[in-house]
């Protein structure tokens, strides 16, 4: 499990709370409560309440199941995010946040400062193009596109356009292990890519208890194992990548609550991993904050 290998911090501190931004409205909702709050009083799963879950396919009535595997978690600090940004892939590396923005003829591939959300560098896709799931893979940028087929290297100084690459069906979400590029499609299928000729090497289907889990969009590798946001959905699960087993979820529906004013936030898509600090970022398309969270003990 990622928390028993101490990939996630327990525990968060109020000045680091505070040192978020535009906080005045959603502090007043008890800030260092972990989500959800008391599993025990509620009557249904928490995986199927909440905003954000009316687009969502196959809600699961087993919540006794559910509820076995949820992770508690809590929001570390608040940045500003774009409002404007359909939020298809985030990456964090090295002090850098990189971000895919989508809808075409006006998709983007962009450098943001997290602490401001203010846009360092920004590159127009060619309007035929719906940017999607972004990783990094050495010094290069790979961007999928949704429905064409198409993938896009670029340098991630420059932003240059190195070459293309070409895959079946749809690009939704896209990381790596280090060794391979691991995409997703929007079904329960996650590929794993060969990162030099883009050649599938392997797929796994994803399954909780047996069950496939459909509309797997953005992803993340997070110390061993691939974390998926499902579409239309404000979870994200832990998966096994050998065997596609789903080995715990995320309810992250309270970020709604965060959101300050805003108006038609879209999904919440978009996780990305900073190794040398241990920090997770969530945020969504059309969202104006980007989240730092932590799972909570339990
Ligand atoms: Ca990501």
């Amino acid at each position: 499990m990622i928390r028993q290998r101490g990939a996630f911090r327990l525990f968060s501190s109020l000045p680091g709370l505070l040192a978020g931004v535009g906080l005045t409205g959603f502090f007043a909702l008890s800030p260092m409560n972990c989500f959800p709050e008391d599993l025990s009083k509620r009557t249904s799963s928490p995986l199927v309440q909440g905003q954000g879950m009316e687009r969502g396919k196959g809600h699961r009535d087993k919540s006794d199941d559910l509820q076995a595997q949820l992770h508690e978690w809590k929001i570390v600090r608040v940045y500003p995010h774009d409002p404007t940004a359909f939020t298809q892939g985030l990456v964090f590396s090295e002090g850098r946040l990189f971000e895919s923005t989508g809808i075409r003829a006006k998709s983007t591939l962009r450098e943001v400062e997290l602490e401001t959300g203010r846009i360092l560098k920004s590159r127009s896709l060619d309007p035929k193009y719906f940017g999607e799931g972004l990783t990094l893979w050495e010094d290069r940028l790979i961007q999928l596109t949704w429905q064409s087929g198409t993938g896009l290297v670029w340098n991630k100084d420059i932003f240059h356009l190195e070459k293309v690459f070409h895959y079946e069906g749809e690009g939704w979400g896209i990381t790596h292990n280090g060794q391979h590029l691991i995409m997703s499609d929007g079904s329960a299928t996650l590929r794993f890519l060969d990162p030099k000729t883009f050649e599938k090497a392997r797929s796994v289907v994803v399954r909780d208890r047996g069950e496939s889990v459909e509309q797997l969009n953005e992803l993340e590798w997070i110390n061993g194992e691939i974390v998926a946001n499902i579409w239309g959905q404000d979870r994200i699960a832990r998966i096994s990548p050998a065997s596609g087993q789903v080995l715990g979820w995320i309810d992250l529906s309270a970020l709604r609550n965060a959101l300050g004013p805003v108006q038609g936030p879209d999904a919440l898509n978009g996780i990305a991993y900073d190794p040398e600090r241990d920090r997770i970022f969530i945020t969504g398309k059309l969202w104006p904050r980007l989240f730092e969270i932590q799972l909570c003990p339990q």
